[in-house]
Order: structure tokens, then C-alpha cells, then sequence
């Protein structure tokens, strides 16, 4: 990646890491998976569960898409997205589970997956090996990025429905292309999925100009309590706020970075106040060689994530969690003023 900031471009790897090759051989030699991702899935989780589904069977095996919480409504348009199960648990007949995205099991929240030999593919900062087989490449774009490589490797074809999934992948985790650890690699993918059949416009109404109404007024909400202070900037949203507005949880995602993107500002935080009482936090900063960690802050507070976006949930009510995250924060950004 630092190579091919400074302009000279790496050449793409022809050979998998032996992570890779292992996983790939333990598919050919099974039959049945399942294959999940963490709960409240992103465009990474779906569209890299639907692209692995696709693979899996191109290679002639059986697999079954399970997530906790059902498919964002932007995603849900995806080919094969209907294919997804929303269960509380894992139960049936596996040779192993896939899990893609994850730094745990935990992520899942499915229960039953410790029972199946399981098969780690991340790219978090935050990736932890505690599967039977684990893949883990920090550098990936987007776990869709690491599917891709299995697939091609595999010498399966990238139908224009996998390449749709994968460039959603890329799309969403990359931030519209926006985020640090993007080069000239990322276009290439990108580019080679069109080729294949993805089709960005396409891809961009369904999932940046389809919002729900709710979620437009939550964003009211949100904006209406935005503060800003010295490179740093957070909003926050009551579950009355869910409530009234009628937003679900997926309406939540991307509100951070309505305080991300203002001039000036190096890393935002975004507090929802849980039916419960605990506080969900997204954190975001800027990159590249962002001046914030947020992955480091988040991983202090209990979460995880990456280097420019992360999250955890402390304890309420939202003006205590705000302390506790505005403090870590401006130890960050103004390590002497502390
Ligand atoms: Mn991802």
C-alpha cells in the first residue's frame, strides 16, 4: 500500500498467501457451509456473503446465507439477496462456517457456530486468528477484495451478479472510494467488475439515492445537536429520536459522516442511545495516515474496527458516554493541551 502511495504501483499478487490456499483446498475437500457475517450487516457483509454463496456453488458445494439482522433496505436489491437468513442461530448439517468480517464470533450474534470447524476471512485491524482456518489481509479494500481472490484463484467466472456483489463491496467499504488504503489496485478491481458486468450507476441509485424518509428525519435530529471543537465534531440521536421519526437501525448508518466531512474536522463521533440505555458509538476520522486512530480508541473502549472507522457501546446516558469518548479523543488530537 505505502508503495504504491508514493506512485510506483505493486504489482498485483498472482500467488494467494497459504492462508488463502488453505481455505480454498478445505472447500474443494467439503460440501455444505454456511456462511455469516457480523450482525447489523454493511455492503461489505452482504455483498461479500452473497459473492462467497455464489463461489461456493460454482465449485459445486451447498451453502446457506445466515445473518442476525436482517438486509439493509439498500442492499436489498442485490442478486440473490432473498437467499439471506435472519436467525437467532446456526443449527444444520455444515462441514464448517464461513465467517467473513469478523473479529470474533461474537460479531455474529448467531449462537451454535462453535460448533462447526470455521473459516476466519477479515481485513479488520482488529482481526483476531480464533478459527480453524483464518485469513486475515489488513490491506484489503474490502472483504469482497479477498472473495474476488478466491474466486479468481478457484477459476470461477465472475458472473455479472458477483461482480455486482463484489463492486457493492468495494463501493461501500471504501466509502464511495473516498478512504484511506485505496490505490490505483482498487480502480483496477473496480474496473475489472464493470468489465464484468457491474454497473456503478446503477449501483450508486440503489444504494446512495434510495434513502428512506425516516432516516433523512433522523438525520434532523442528529444535525440539530452537532457540536464542533477543534478538529474534532459529534452529533447524537435519543431512542426517542428512533422512535418518533419512525428510523430503524440501519437508518443509523453513515450519519457520522455528515460531522466527518466538515472543513477542519479530523475525526467525528456519532452517539445512539440504545432502547436499553448503553450508547452506540461510531467514530470515523480522516485519512490517509489519519491523525486519529479511531481502531485504537474503539479497541481501549471495548469495540474494534478500523484505522479510520470503528465503534463500541459503553454505558449510558449519552451525556456520561460523551465525556468518556470526547476525552479519548482530544488526548488524541491535542496530546499537549491534556
Ligand atoms: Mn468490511
Amino acid at each position: 500500500m505505502d508503495v504504491a502511495r508514493t506512485g510506483v504501483q505493486e504489482p498485483v499478487p498472482l500467488l494467494l498467501p497459504a492462508e488463502a490456499r488453505a481455505i480454498l483446498d478445505f472447500i474443494r475437500a467439503n460440501e455444505r457451509f454456511v456462511v455469516c457475517s457480523h450482525s447489523r450487516p454493511d455492503g461489505d457483509a452482504v455483498g461479500s456473503m452473497l459473492a462467497m454463496g455464489m463461489l461456493l456453488e460454482q465449485m459445486g458445494k451447498r451453502a446457506d446465507l445466515v445473518t442476525a439482522d436482517r438486509v439493509p433496505a439498500v442492499y436489498r436489491g442485490l442478486p440473490g439477496a432473498r437467499r439471506i437468513q435472519t436467525a437467532i442461530g446456526v443449527h444444520g448439517l455444515y462441514d464448517a462456517a464461513i465467517v467473513l468480517e469478523c473479529d470474533g464470533l461474537a460479531r455474529t450474534r448467531l449462537i451454535g457456530l462453535e460448533a462447526y470447524p470455521q473459516i476466519n476471512i477479515d481485513h479488520h485491524a482488529s482481526g483476531q486468528e480464533y478459527a480453524t482456518l483464518n485469513w486475515i489481509d489488513r490491506t484489503a479494500c474490502s472483504v469482497g477484495e479477498m472473495v474476488h481472490r478466491l474466486a479468481t484463484d478457484a477459476g470461477c467466472r465472475v458472473t455479472p451478479e458477483m461482480a455486482t456483489c463484489l463492486y457493492v463491496t468495494l463501493l461501500t467499504d471504501t466509502g464511495g472510494f473516498c478512504y484511506g488504503g485505496i490505490d490505483a489496485a482498487t480502480f483496477a478491481l473496480a474496473g475489472e467488475l464493470t468489465a464484468a458486468g457491474a454497473d456503478p450507476v446503477a449501483v450508486a441509485r440503489d444504494v446512495y439515492f434510495a434513502v428512506p424518509l425516516a432516516k433523512m428525519q433522523l438525520l434532523g435530529r442528529a444535525l440539530a445537536t452537532l457540536h464542533c471543537e477543534d478538529g474534532l465534531a459529534w452529533l447524537a440521536v435519543t431512542d426517542g429520536d428512533m422512535t418518533s421519526t419512525g428510523a430503524s437501525e440501519e437508518d443509523c448508518e453513515g450519519i457520522v459522516n455528515y460531522a466527518l466531512s466538515i472543513e477542519g474536522v479530523e475525526a467525528a463521533v456519532f452517539l445512539r442511545e440504545l432502547p436499553e440505555g448503553r450508547i452506540r458509538m461510531s467514530l470515523r476520522s480522516k485519512g490517509p495516515k489519519a491523525v486519529v486512530n479511531v481502531a485504537a480508541i474503539a479497541e481501549r473502549l471495548g469495540g474494534g474496527g478500523h484505522e479510520n472507522a470503528a465503534g463500541c457501546t459503553l454505558d449510558g446516558p449519552i451525556a456520561a458516554a460523551e465525556r468518556v469518548i470526547l476525552r479519548e479523543m482530544r488526548e488524541v488530537l491535542h496530546p499537549t493541551a491534556q
